[in-house]
């Protein structure tokens, strides 16, 4: 029985049915499944499938964008929860599109894979300084720091920040992504990792944090 509700949790993440998960999520906890069988069971066992066929371009961005909507609904009902039982996430994500830059579809993208995949994701929007994800960093201790950025002009940015953060003490990984960066550019500019796609960063960074 519960199975199937855990199943259908996941369904509704792949086929982006928010009402149908708004319902789902409370009945399964009224059952007794904990939030962390919820999220693991459910949500993330339907963002993967989500993040394989985007993968193997089954699915498009517009799809991914419903997915991220009814994953989000889910994680609503289960976030306070998880945080007051002391679940512990795979990894904390700090992750923002950086200085001058105000593209955000990718980043969101991005972000909305690495929660469906159980991270904790501190997500620090556009336009954020150097300095800002140094401080985001440190405050909550971050695995990973992930950089977004669309602009030929603003990618030098992340030049900048790679620096602030090294100097600054941050021990973590950093990845970066965004249409014009390259596995050359993160390379030349001492990121750690590079990915074309949400769905590579997740398994990317998973590989480097040894996470299953
Ligand atoms: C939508 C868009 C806008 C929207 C942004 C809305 C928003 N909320 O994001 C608006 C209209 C605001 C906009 C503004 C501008 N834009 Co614009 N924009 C685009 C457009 C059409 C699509 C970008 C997009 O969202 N793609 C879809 C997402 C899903 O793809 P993505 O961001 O690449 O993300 C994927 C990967 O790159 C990766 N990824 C992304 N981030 C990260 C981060 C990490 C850590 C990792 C691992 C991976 C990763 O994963 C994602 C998918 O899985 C592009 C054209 C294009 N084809 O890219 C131009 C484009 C980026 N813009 C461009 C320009 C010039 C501008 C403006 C300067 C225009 C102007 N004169 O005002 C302003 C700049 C504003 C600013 N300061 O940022 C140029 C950039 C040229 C250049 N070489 O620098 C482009 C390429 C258009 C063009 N051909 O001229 N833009």
């Amino acid at each position: 029985m519960s199975e199937q509700l855990l199943n259908e949790i996941a369904e509704c993440v792949v086929t982006g049915k928010n009402k149908r998960m708004e319902e789902l999520v409370p009945k399964a906890l009224q059952d007794g499944l904990t939030p962390e069988t919820v999220l693991m069971q459910g949500l993330v066992k339907g963002m993967e499938v989500v993040s394989n066929k985007f993968k193997g371009e089954e699915f498009y961005i517009p799809q991914v964008l419903l997915s991220e909507r009814a994953l989000n609904v889910g994680l609503k009902f289960i976030s306070e929860k998880l945080a007051q039982r002391g679940f512990k996430p795979r990894g904390t994500l700090v992750i923002g599109t950086v200085k001058e830059d105000l593209h955000d579809i990718g980043k969101n993208l991005v972000a909305a894979m690495f929660r469906g995949q159980g991270f904790n994701v501190v997500d620090m929007t556009v336009d954020v300084k150097p300095e800002q994800f140094l401080q985001a960093a440190k405050e909550h201790k971050a695995d990973v720091v992930g950089m977004s950025a669309l602009l030929t002009t603003t990618m030098d940015n992340m030049r900048t920040t790679v620096n602030v953060l090294k100097q600054g003490g941050f021990l973590g990984r950093i990845i970066v992504g965004g249409a014009p960066v390259t596995q050359g550019f993160a390379d030349q500019i001492g990121a750690d990792l590079f990915a074309e796609d949400a769905a590579t960063a997740v398994d990317k960074v998973k590989a480097a944090l040894g996470v299953a």
